[in-house]
């Protein structure tokens, strides 16, 4: 998979050099490049904002950078992720279709965003998405495509060491994780629970599956199944 990121703080993205998605760079796998917006401008001082026209607080990304960066990463197939409040919400099935993509371009915005003719324009040329990490107020779009990054990068086969984990999520209910213990058995007075010792693999399942309801129940009733 190929990534192509459009920010006007490149430097943000180090980061990926170093995680889990650094040695997939390394194999191959995934091609990850980092432009800077200000590259795309003309004048003097690189500017990329303006004030927002009908009048308002802050200031609005200017299109023609936008135009210009786009021109150089869209291709055909490409899909364009624009970070927003005002998207559909990230979720681990967008994610998985997000990585089942050759080409992907995330356009992160800043101040109050970009203007809306480079979605419109883009969208002429691309399959635009524009997606939201979640119900709250980032200051721009590249906290938002790191996490998706993560996220989608995890599901690119070769990228996760350990199939076994994937697949096990792959079979997942849609319940939250069970908690999980390891040694020592007993740590500042406070024990594992037994039955995780226990050998008995069938009380083991039946166990982590009620800790799953019971978690579920408590924090994000909006997740239980309506049988239970
Ligand atoms: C934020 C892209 C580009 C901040 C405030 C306003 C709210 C009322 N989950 C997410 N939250 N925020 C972003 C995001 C994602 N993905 C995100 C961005 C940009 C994504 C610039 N910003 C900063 C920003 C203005 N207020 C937004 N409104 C109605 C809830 C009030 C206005 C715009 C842009």
């Amino acid at each position: 998979m190929r990534i192509d990121i459009v920010t006007i703080f490149p430097e943000f993205f180090g980061v990926l050099d170093v995680s889990l998605l650094g040695r997939a760079r390394e194999k191959g796998i995934l091609d990850v490049a980092v432009h800077d917006l200000r590259d795309f401008t003309h004048d003097r001082h690189r500017t990329v904002d303006d004030t927002p026209y009908g009048g308002g607080a802050g200031m609005v990304m200017r299109p023609e950078p936008w135009g210009e960066a786009l021109d150089a990463t869209v291709r055909p197939g490409s899909i364009v992720v624009f970070p927003s409040q005002a998207g559909e919400r990230f979720t681990q099935a967008i994610a998985r279709e997000l990585a089942a993509e050759q080409h992907l371009v995330f356009g992160c915005g800043r101040y109050e965003g970009i203007d809306q003719r480079v979605i419109d324009y883009a969208s002429t040329t691309a399959t635009v998405r524009e997606i939201s990490l979640g119900d709250y107020v980032l200051n721009g779009g590249e906290v938002a495509v790191m996490a998706m990054i993560e996220a989608v990068g995890r599901l690119i086969p070769g990228v996760i060491g350990n199939a076994a984990s994937l697949d096990e999520e792959s079979h997942e209910d849609g319940l939250l994780e069970y908690p999980s213990y390891t040694k020592p058995a007993e740590w500042r007075g406070l024990v594992v629970p037994p039955v995780l010792v226990s050998g008995n693999h069938g009380a083991i399942a039946a166990w982590r599956h009620e800790q799953q309801l019971a978690r579920t129940r408590l924090v994000r009733p909006d997740l239980m199944p309506s049988d239970s």
